[in-house]
């Protein structure tokens, strides 16, 4: 079986945006995946400054790279681990769906519902100007939105991201909307986001 033809691309209709979602790609057994990412990533939880403000980040992370590279966001700086053999297989097959190049990925953990990820877009400078991000998710389904950066009048977009899907953004979609995954109210059981980018020199 050809894992890569089993997977069907939709791209999404968001004005200014680039964004395209494959709700489920065959990466392997997803339950053995998301008990390996949690048990096997040597998660932090960081602090982050916001308009003077510190607060401890609802969420773990981790940053993996090519490069021993910094990676800076907010007032986090993040050193890369070396990519392990599940991340660089799962980085094949991102790549050739995507038909992008990507140097590191940076790891989220959603314990539960209590954790998520406020709005912001991927616009350090060092991702370069109209970046690709590719995102796959494992476990419990959360609701991504987007959010536009300018014109409120223009409805969010909720995209439920299932285990085992993988949505793309580029050209300007780090431009035009920011995006975010909030907490919810309702139990809610552990996720592993990956984020996969590229970083210019
Ligand atoms: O968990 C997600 O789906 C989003 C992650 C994200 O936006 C990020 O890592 O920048
Ligand atoms: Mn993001």
């Amino acid at each position: 079986m050809d894992l890569f033809q089993t997977s069907e691309k939709e791209c999404l209709a968001v004005h200014g945006a680039d964004i395209a979602l494959w709700r489920h790609v065959d990466f392997g057994n997803e339950t053995e995946l998301l008990n390996q990412l949690i048990a096997d990533t040597p998660w932090k939880s960081e602090q982050i400054t916001v308009w003077g403000k510190t607060y401890t980040q609802p969420r773990l992370i981790a940053w993996y790279g090519d490069n021993s590279q910094t990676y800076s966001y907010s007032s986090i700086s993040l050193n890369a681990l070396p990519m392990t053999p599940l991340l660089l297989r799962l980085r094949d097959q991102v790549e050739a769906l995507c038909e992008s190049t990507f140097d590191s990925v940076l790891l989220n953990y959603y314990r539960n519902q209590h954790d998520g990820m406020g709005f912001h877009a991927d616009d350090e400078p060092e991702l370069g100007p109209r970046p690709a991000i590719a995102s796959v998710s494992f476990g419990a389904t959360r609701q991504f939105v987007l959010k536009h950066k300018n014109h409120r009048e223009v409805k969010n977009v909720k995209l439920p991201l299932s285990s085992g899907s993988l949505l793309l953004m580029k050209g300007e979609t780090q431009n035009n909307w920011k995006h975010g995954v909030p907490k919810v109210s309702k139990l809610c059981g552990p996720r592993v986001n990956l984020t996969f980018r590229k970083i210019l020199s």
